[in-house]
């Protein structure tokens, strides 16, 4: 099993090879520091390597029958529920996330791979009437050729199944380049798909930094797709460069995710609900519930119930049956969020609870930092409008529907959010003015279905959903094709008449 052997390498055409440099780096776990292994440190030939073997394999694969692509990524999705635990212990200690979340990151993935392996009898077209007689229109998907797949390291293993999947059943070839927090996952996952019968250079992976390997990717003319999930500013950058090429470009970046809780909500279901969203995956998800947003009548009791469950929650490493919130994914993530309270603190928002960096019981192994709540938090402060990124969170005051609403929607990103009310009314209002791609009612900011677009509003992204449907509109182009079967030419626009 690859995570045993502990040297790890790009597959470029089939084949497990090396850095051209042969440098390397390693990759540790941030809940104890072990040495999960190490991988090529690649550059922009290998890339080129690859973006060339997967340009070559295009032509073949292209035209395999939709359904027989779909048959490998059924034969995939099977191999990774077979491999779950092992997957998921993989990252619990190569990333932190805890054993039952690191499941669900991979049943994600299992999700993913039979619902795209479906989609190759499908991808769906449009047949139409023709304004003329005897002659027959359609419009059909065509694959577009090969697609630069860069993750991060949060959802390791669901993230890459939810660009890899439907960019192959599309009939794309792709070159993968996984965080290079979790190298070990992206390794396995290509395995799988290896596996499963993907054909020599339909996928491959290259092993390295955004420097060296994003950048080269995303300027490479024989790229025709770029997907990205990352910060802000790693978006704006990809987008930038790749204009040069004219790219297509699907973002998906961050979030300042609100949980709304009215006078009339379920206090108790409201909490279980922000607790879970806001210090789940340690909060470092992009659906993460880093603000709340409550009406005053319930302010003081929905606070004290929020102190009392982050207090209860236990830091660990992830695999540990008991613990509640494993660390966070490295040192300078620690400084960050650690930074975040300090900036808090500074403009005036009340610490309830947590704002340290967690040691003592082994934790100073890792990268551990306690679940913070912030009160009395106005809608204009900094940890109230930027991304952290960790197990923080933000209670800001408010005095009815409509101004929750407003404080809701005045952030820059738009990804998820969240209403807790038992009117129906107040309900479908939210569902309708809360500006994000996707809206929670009676429920906290995560936990997105896959068959379901996801994605977000204003500057999460660039307008293009992953998941569902809408993913095949990021690895396909649409082709509109008319066939004139009267055996004479017929001028559309003009010959209309009959
Ligand atoms: C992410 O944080 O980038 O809805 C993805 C959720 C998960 C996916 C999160 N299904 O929280």
């Amino acid at each position: 099993m690859a995570v045993e052997t502990q040297t790890f390498k790009n597959f470029v055409g089939g084949e497990w090879v090396d850095a051209a440099s042969g440098e390397i780096f390693e990759s540790r776990s941030p809940a104890t520091g072990e040495l999960i292994g190490t991988f090529p440190r690649s550059g922009p030939e290998d890339v080129d390597r690859a973006v060339e073997a997967a340009r070559a394999a295009y032509e073949e694969w292209r035209l395999v029958p939709a359904p027989a692509r779909g048959e490998i990524l059924y034969r995939f999705g099977a191999l990774v529920r077979e491999h779950k635990d092992e997957l998921a212990l993989l990252m619990s200690r190569e990333m932190g996330k805890v054993l039952p979340e690191a499941g669900g990151d991979v049943q994600e993935a299992i999700d993913m791979s039979f619902y795209m392996a479906g989609e190759g009898r499908r991808l769906f077209g449009q047949t139409t009437p023709s304004e003329l007689r005897d002659k027959f229109n359609m419009s059909v998907r065509m694959p577009i050729g090969v697609v630069g797949v860069i993750t991060p390291w949060n959802f390791p293993i669901a993230i890459p199944s939810w660009k890899i999947a439907p960019a192959l059943v599309c009939g794309n070839t792709v070159v993968f380049k996984p965080a290079t927090d979790t190298p070990a996952l992206g390794e396995r996952f290509v395995e799988l798909l290896v596996e499963a019968g993907v054909p020599a250079g339909v996928v491959n992976v290259v092993h390295g930094g955004g420097r060296e390997v994003g950048e080269r990717l995303v300027a490479h003319p024989d790229v025709p797709v770029i997907t990205l999930t990352g910060s802000r500013e790693t978006g704006v950058a990809v987008m930038k460069a790749a204009a040069d090429n004219l790219k297509r470009v699907h973002l998906e970046l961050g979030g300042k995710n609100a949980v709304i809780v009215l006078d009339d909500a379920d206090l108790d279901l409201a909490a279980e609900g922000i607790v879970w969203s806001a210090f789940g995956t340690s909060g470092q998800r992009c659906t993460a519930a880093s603000r709340v947003i409550v009406h005053e009548r319930v302010y003081g009791a929905l606070q004290s119930k929020l102190v009392a469950a982050a207090e209860r929650m236990r830091l660990g490493p992830g695999w540990e049956e008991d613990t509640d919130v494993g660390p966070v994914i490295n040192e300078g993530a620690l400084e960050k969020i650690h930074s975040y309270t300090g900036i808090g603190r500074d403009e005036g928002a009340k610490l309830l609870t947590g704002g340290e960096i967690a040691t003592g019981d082994g934790l100073e192994h890792g990268f551990y930092y306690r679940p913070t709540i912030f009160a009395d938090v106005e809608p204009g402060m900094r940890v109230a409008q930027e991304e952290i990124f960790g197990p923080t969170t933000s209670l800001i005051p408010v005095e009815s529907f409509d101004e929750a609403i407003r404080v809701a929607n005045g952030v820059r990103y738009g990804l998820s959010s969240s209403i807790f009310t038992r009117d129906v009314n107040k309900a479908f209002r939210a569902m309708r003015d809360l500006n994000t791609g996707i809206t929670y009612v009676n429920a906290g900011t995560i936990g997105a279905e896959v068959h379901l677009p996801f994605g977000g509003t204003k500057e999460t992204g660039n307008g293009h959903r992953e998941a569902g449907q809408a993913a095949l509109d990021v690895f396909t182009e649409w082709k509109s094709v008319y066939v004139d079967y009267s055996g004479r030419l017929q001028k559309a626009q003009i010959d209309t008449a009959e």
